[in-house]
């Protein structure tokens, strides 16, 4: 796509959601830094990430992570929302943080604890009944330490089994996406290490269930756009989790580490027609900011995710094909590259311009006072959780 008017089209109508937990504290298994100015609750986590919307235009929802964000009437957060211009995304249960979760939680040889996690997952679609949320974002850190530790087929027939009654259990328009993850907060073996695993979980579901990309997720070298592709194909891709790794499941701000990846896997998704709203794959961050400044950091991190889209849009669909049709390696590597070496920057000023924002909403957010205003407003802001 060269045409500006188009590429700037479809960076308009793309939509990237915030996460709640990457508002508040957070830090490493060693230490949880604290920052002044983090939000006290979910509804000071949604004011901040209405603000990052504000300044980019690009971010009108926010991921709630439950109970990190409990709070007692969810209708009136979501109107919280709406009356701050931004709307309520997935939620996140979370079946990870308690002592009775220690060998599992939907997959736990016991089950009673597989009860209470069921029951948890289920109140959270009531929560996405309450708040309009349509993607129930589910990731299990359930898994063994020891070969032998527990039965691997047990462990796959409880997950499907609680899978079931929690699809069972979803509305028509919500959706359940499986998030997989190779390693943490278990050595020897994860219940859903990979794609492949959450796959086959997702295919003997149905529609409803689709499979959620972590980046962060993978053995160091996977080639992240392949299986993008590969699901997208299938129907089975329902989403990302955006964030950089360098060495494990860092979570640092996505396109920091390697922005040709992104560029690559955005590619992919510009070539399948995934980037539009309405396409079904949702475009999440999940990140922690533990020494930068969490608002300007999220801000960030959407800017990198349009710039690698908008180089992506830049690819000449045309010249890549005839090079790639006539064996031309060079040429069509050249082709990627020639979009990806663009400088995008002033076409998404441009654009921010057209959208009556500032065209560099990093120096707006200095420039607004935020900053300053929830450091004096916000004593005592909470840990976000564990990180992200
Ligand atoms: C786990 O590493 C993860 O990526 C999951 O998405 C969690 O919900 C999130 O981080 C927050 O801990
Ligand atoms: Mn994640
Ligand atoms: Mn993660």
């Amino acid at each position: 796509m060269n045409d500006h008017a188009a590429v700037k089209a479809a960076l308009r109508a793309m939509r990237i959601e915030t996460p709640s937990w990457a508002y508040g504290n957070s830090g490493t298994r060693f230490k949880v830094y604290a920052q002044a100015g983090v939000p006290r609750d979910a509804y000071e986590k949604v004011a901040d990430a209405a603000t990052v919307h504000r300044l980019t235009g690009a971010a009108p929802s926010v991921a709630l992570h439950i109970p990190w964000d409990r709070v007692d009437d969810y209708a009136d957060l979501a109107r919280h929302a709406a009356e701050h211009g931004i709307r309520l995304g997935a939620i996140n249960p979370n079946v990870f943080q308690e002592d009775d979760y220690k060998l599992g939680s939907v997959c736990h040889p016991d089950p009673g604890v597989r009860r209470k996690a069921i029951d948890h997952l289920l109140e959270c679609v009531d929560i996405m009944d309450a708040t309009g949320s349509k993607v129930l974002s589910l990731w299990f850190a359930d898994g063994t330490n020891y070969a032998g530790q527990d039965s691997v087929a047990a462990r796959q027939d409880r997950l499907a089994d609680a899978l079931r009654e929690v699809y069972d259990r979803l509305g028509p328009d919500q959706r359940m996406l499986v998030e997989y993850k190779l390693f943490e907060p278990h050595f020897y073996s994860m219940d859903v290490p990979d794609w492949g695993t959450s796959y086959a979980h997702c295919v003997a579901l149905g529609d409803k269930a689709q499979v959620l990309v972590d980046t962060g997720h993978h053995a160091p070298g996977t080639n992240i756009e392949f299986l993008v592709t590969v699901l997208h194909r299938f129907g089975k891709l329902g989403g990302f989790h955006f964030n950089s790794r360098n060495y494990a499941d860092d979570d640092l701000m996505v396109g920091a580490a390697d922005p040709f990846q992104l560029f690559r896997i955005a590619h992919e998704l510009v070539r399948a027609d995934a980037i539009r709203p309405d396409s079904g794959v949702e475009y999440m961050l999940d990140q922690c900011h533990n020494l930068e400044a969490k608002v300007p950091a999220l801000i960030r991190s959407v800017l990198n995710v349009q710039e690698a889209v908008a180089k992506a849009l830049l690819v000449d669909a045309a010249a890549l094909s005839a090079a790639q049709l006539a064996g031309d390696v060079l040429g069509a590597h050249g082709v990627l590259m020639d979009a990806f070496s663009t400088d995008v920057r002033p076409l998404l000023a441009e654009l921010r311009t057209e959208l009556g924002i500032d065209p560099d909403p990093i120096a707006a957010y200095h420039a607004s006072g935020y900053q300053q205003q929830i450091e004096a407003a916000r004593i005592g802001g909470r840990q976000a959780g564990w990180g992200a």
